[in-house]
């Protein structure tokens, strides 16, 4: 199961050749101008970095370089590190769980790797010695538990689960009951990302959250919501849909291994001011990492 530990630089190979190769091709040359500034421009948008974001970074660029700030290409590749550094590292992208029980609900349309993410945070969670107890709020299908209670066996990590097609909330109110009686320090609920019924998914998930908050103050202590990186823009219209419904404190963005659309991360950060908390950069258990804005740069670049 643990093979050589991934670098994150492997994870982020794709995106890194769309983004890196190009800017490192641009840097070769001797001189900048306009010219090489919007082909710049050009470069970020393909990687899907967004264009709002492309021409915030390009504008400062441009001011500097008109001030005379930047005389040389790899002085345009160092400031645009730092400017795409910057604009991921205004948040904190630690996940806030000093409370106890401290819950985590974790949201996101299907596919994106919602249970598969929660497998693997648990596993970290519990290797750093906390006490993690799961809950299967996903309840449109009993293979949606059953993974979940697969990943629980692997690490003795208690699975708190109701039959297919139960009410999420009650899953929820068992899972912080137990949570509490048993002294969890870290309680994840899972949830689908569609629904039997024809009531709305983003209806029910703010009844989950009313739940967990009248049961629980305070929680959920944090709302993660999983994103598919290879989806490119679309995860920014999910998230605008996720945060508008339930409020969500952190992202997770997963399947970046796959894809050259990586970029996404700073179209989050700038146009969403949601930070990214974590990255999946495959499918293994240690493949989900904690987000550092300074080694995802440098890894890119
Ligand atoms: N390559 C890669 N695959 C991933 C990553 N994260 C998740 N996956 C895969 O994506 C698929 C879907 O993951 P799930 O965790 O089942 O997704 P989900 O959001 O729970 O899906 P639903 O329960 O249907 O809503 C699985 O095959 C995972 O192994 C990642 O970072 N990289
Ligand atoms: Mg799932």
């Amino acid at each position: 199961m643990f093979g050589v530990l991934r670098s994150l630089s492997d994870g982020l190979a794709k995106t890194r050749k769309s983004l890196a190769e190009k800017i490192g091709t641009l840097v070769l040359g001797e001189k900048i101008d306009e010219a090489f500034l919007d082909e710049l421009e050009e470069v970020l948008i393909a990687s899907d970095v967004g264009v709002e974001t492309a021409s915030f970074v390009l504008k400062d660029l441009k001011d500097r370089f008109k001030r005379q700030e930047l005389s040389s290409p790899g002085q345009v590749k160092d400031r645009l590190k730092q400017i795409l550094f910057e604009i991921l590292s205004n948040k904190p992208t630690q996940l806030s769980i000093s409370a106890s029980p401290a819950a985590i609900l974790v949201v996101g349309v299907n596919g994106t790797g919602k249970t598969t993410s929660i497998g693997k945070l648990a596993y970290r969670l519990h290797a750093e010695g906390k006490k993690v107890m799961l809950a299967a709020g996903d309840t449109f299908r009993a293979a949606a538990s059953e993974q979940l209670s697969i990943w629980g066996e692997r690490t003795g990590i208690p699975v708190i689960k109701h039959r297919e097609g139960a009410d999420p909330s009650a899953v929820v109110f068992d899972a912080v009951t137990a949570a509490k009686a048993r002294a969890m320090d870290v309680l994840i609920v899972d949830t689908a990302g569609r629904l039997h019924t024809k009531s709305n998914l983003m209806e029910e998930l703010k009844k989950v959250k009313r739940i967990f908050s009248r049961e629980l103050p305070g929680a959920p202590h944090e709302t993660l919501l999983v994103l598919d990186g290879s989806t490119g823009q679309n995860a920014l219209v999910q998230a605008k849909m996720f945060n508008e419904a339930v409020g969500v404190s952190g992202i997770v963005l997963t399947k970046l291994d796959g894809t050259s659309k990586g970029g996404i991360v700073f179209a989050i950060n700038k146009e969403l001011a949601i930070p990214v908390k974590f990255v999946g950069i495959g499918e293994a258990i240690e493949d989900l990492r904690s987000f550092d804005p300074k080694e995802f740069v440098d890894a890119l670049l």
